[in-house]
């Protein structure tokens, strides 16, 4: 046997002993790509035996971190609450330019959140809404269209609001899902959720400048009494997949806070009939729904609510999610431009941009409007930007001191102080 192989094997043996070890040691560098032959943590189990799609971030192609934009083109009346925008569908590309869909509330009031709401006067910043519309050649500056959707006629589902919208092609046709509310917002505090009940209907158009037509039909229902969703039926999102729409969706469940969980339902036509997926809910956490093709399965963005907040997502049936990834600061609301949302040819490439909203703004002075901006990330097996794979994000730190304790919070530690002898 040569003097280098016998030299290796003593090594191998005789090493840890040598170094004082009773056992291998995990060796120094970057993280091996396969698991090492020795006994291991179940931290370090996880790396190789776990969900997660990579050893590090940096090599977990669902990770990412998230950059903001603010966006150009959107005039929101100097952010006095009249004008809001949100809760954007997918961005598509048709006709060489992008296109996307949101929620725009437009009133003489910013919303009443205390019971002063009515036939004028919002409920919430989604209410007495419609689906309008823009166009951009780069994301970053949009051209407003106008309206895509109205409100529809009474008795129609939607009379009241149009709002949450998400876009899909289907054989050649565009068909807008939106959630269609048959009553204010908020107004039916009778049940444990927050009031904010509808279901959800669909309008499509031959372009994706319209004219669209309502179908004011109820296409995903809410579910029956003491079910999970029988009161909402959120942000419906479609994508194609195994030959059909699979269209995911936010439920709430009761508890206070109530607990949001995402469903799926499935159809072989547009216009339904849409079947839940016995499984439901298929998604633990999060709050609006966000996916995109990634290899032959599909990935989802997690934010906001429950245990799985934060995680980004993936399924290989998409009806089993496992969390590939734990990120930050994610976009709420996102709708991601999905170039193969609809091609469903197992071959997902992933995201790199799309547009969010951030909300809420200026309601602690009675003013309440979103706005639209975009992120970018990289989830996607055509780009490697190693900036977007940094998991230690350094914010000035009066960001940080912007989450500072609450007068409430500060008056109970202040008193806890006072027990201690
Ligand atoms: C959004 C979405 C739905 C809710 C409200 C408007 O983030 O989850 O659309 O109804 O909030």
């Amino acid at each position: 046997m040569n003097v280098h192989l016998t030299t290796l094997i003593l090594l191998l043996t005789w090493g840890p002993a040598l170094l004082g070890q009773d056992s291998a040691v995990f060796p120094y560098g970057a993280v091996p790509e396969s698991k090492p032959d020795m006994p291991l943590s179940k931290a370090m189990d996880r790396v190789y035996e776990g969900t997660y799609k990579g050893v590090d971030c940096f090599r977990n192609e669902l990770f990412s971190n998230f950059k903001y934009t603010p966006l150009k083109g959107f005039d929101y009346n100097g952010g006095d609450g009249t004008v809001s925008r949100r809760d954007s569908t997918k961005v598509i590309r048709a006709n060489g330019k992008y296109y996307v869909w949101y929620t725009h509330r437009q009133t003489p009031t910013p919303p009443n959140y205390d019971g002063g709401a009515n036939e004028t006067i919002p409920s919430r910043d989604w209410d007495l809404a419609e689906i309008w519309y823009a166009t951009s050649a780069d994301g970053f500056t949009w051209e407003e269209q106008g309206v895509a959707v109205s409100r529809m006629e009474k008795p129609h589902a939607g009379w009241r609001s149009v709002s949450t919208p998400d876009i899909l092609f289907w054989r050649g046709k565009y068909y807008l899902y939106y959630q269609a509310y048959l009553n204010m917002p908020g107004s039916r505090t009778s049940n444990a959720t927050n009031g904010d009940d509808c279901p959800v209907s669909v309008s499509w158009s031959d372009s994706p400048d319209g004219p669209w037509t309502p179908s004011n039909k109820i296409v995903v229902q809410n579910g029956p009494p003491g079910s999970w969703d029988q009161y909402v039926i959120h942000d419906p999102y479609p994508i194609v997949f195994n030959g059909k729409i699979y269209l995911y969706y936010k439920g709430e469940m009761g508890g206070k806070p109530p607990v949001r969980a995402q469903g799926l339902a499935i159809a072989e036509d547009p216009l339904g009939p849409f079947k839940k997926h016995p499984l439901n809910p298929v998604i633990n956490s999060g709050h609006e729904t966000s996916l995109f093709p990634f290899k032959t399965g599909l990935a989802a963005l997690v934010s906001r609510h429950g245990l799985e907040h934060n995680t980004i997502q993936y399924s290989p049936d998409g009806v089993n999610f496992e969390v590939a990834a734990i990120t930050g600061l994610m976009p709420i609301a996102p709708g991601a431009f999905v170039p193969d949302a609809f091609l469903d040819n197992k071959d997902g490439r992933g995201i790199t941009w799309g547009l969010c909203h951030f909300r809420n703004i200026k309601r602690a002075e009675g003013k309440s409007h979103s706005m639209l901006a975009r992120f970018d990330c990289d989830l996607s097996l055509d780009v490697h930007d190693l900036e977007m794979k940094e998991s230690d994000i350094f914010n000035d730190p009066e960001i940080n001191f912007k989450f500072g304790l609450s007068k409430a919070q500060r008056e109970r530690i202040e008193k806890a102080i006072l027990k201690v002898k």
